[in-house]
């Protein structure tokens, strides 16, 4: 009796646990292992602020783009955005600029935080997002998708497309 409650625990831990293992492995903090992890594909605690996300429009022949606005972070803890993807671009990409002497230099980055209860604020010369391979884009005014990636999740947020 005892045996078979034992085995059908260890079963259930087994199947717990196999969708965390890449996310445990590359974790950083182990301090508090009985702590729930955050599952892989739950919503992440990120909402629009301020006036909200904005994508620039492009005229036709230009397939890149910016999104930028403010990012708050309604949870306790931070969120390390790894990647973001729209319907609207082939591929998109998280970028920093560097301010150095009088050049300015956009460059991909493999992450950016949005702090615990705090904001990240996204711009045209900072930190955003890049969008490249751009087609279909609406006219100003219109919205577009555009998903932003972590390690515990994404969250699909509405940037509206706006004039240069
Ligand atoms: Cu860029």
């Amino acid at each position: 009796m005892r045996f078979s409650l034992l085995l059908a625990l260890s079963v259930a831990l087994v199947a717990c646990d196999a969708p965390q293992t890449g996310q445990a492995a590359s974790s950083g903090h182990s301090a508090h292992p009985a702590a729930q992890p955050a599952t892989p594909g739950a919503a992440l605690p990120l909402v629009a602020a301020g006036e909200g996300l904005k994508v620039v429009a492009v005229p036709g022949g230009i397939a890149e783009t910016t999104v930028y606005g403010t990012l708050r972070n309604t949870s306790d803890q931070p969120v390390v955005l790894t990647g973001a993807a729209s319907p609207a671009a082939g591929h998109a990409m998280l970028m920093t600029t560097q301010h150095s002497g009088g050049a300015v230099q956009m460059q991909g980055t493999d992450s950016l935080t949005v702090p615990a209860g705090g904001t990240l604020e996204l711009r045209l010369d900072g930190d955003h997002v890049m969008l490249m391979g751009v087609s279909g884009l609406p006219e100003p005014g219109g919205q577009v998708p555009v998903q932003l990636q972590a390690k515990e999740g994404q969250v699909e947020l509405s940037a509206v497309v706006t004039r240069p």
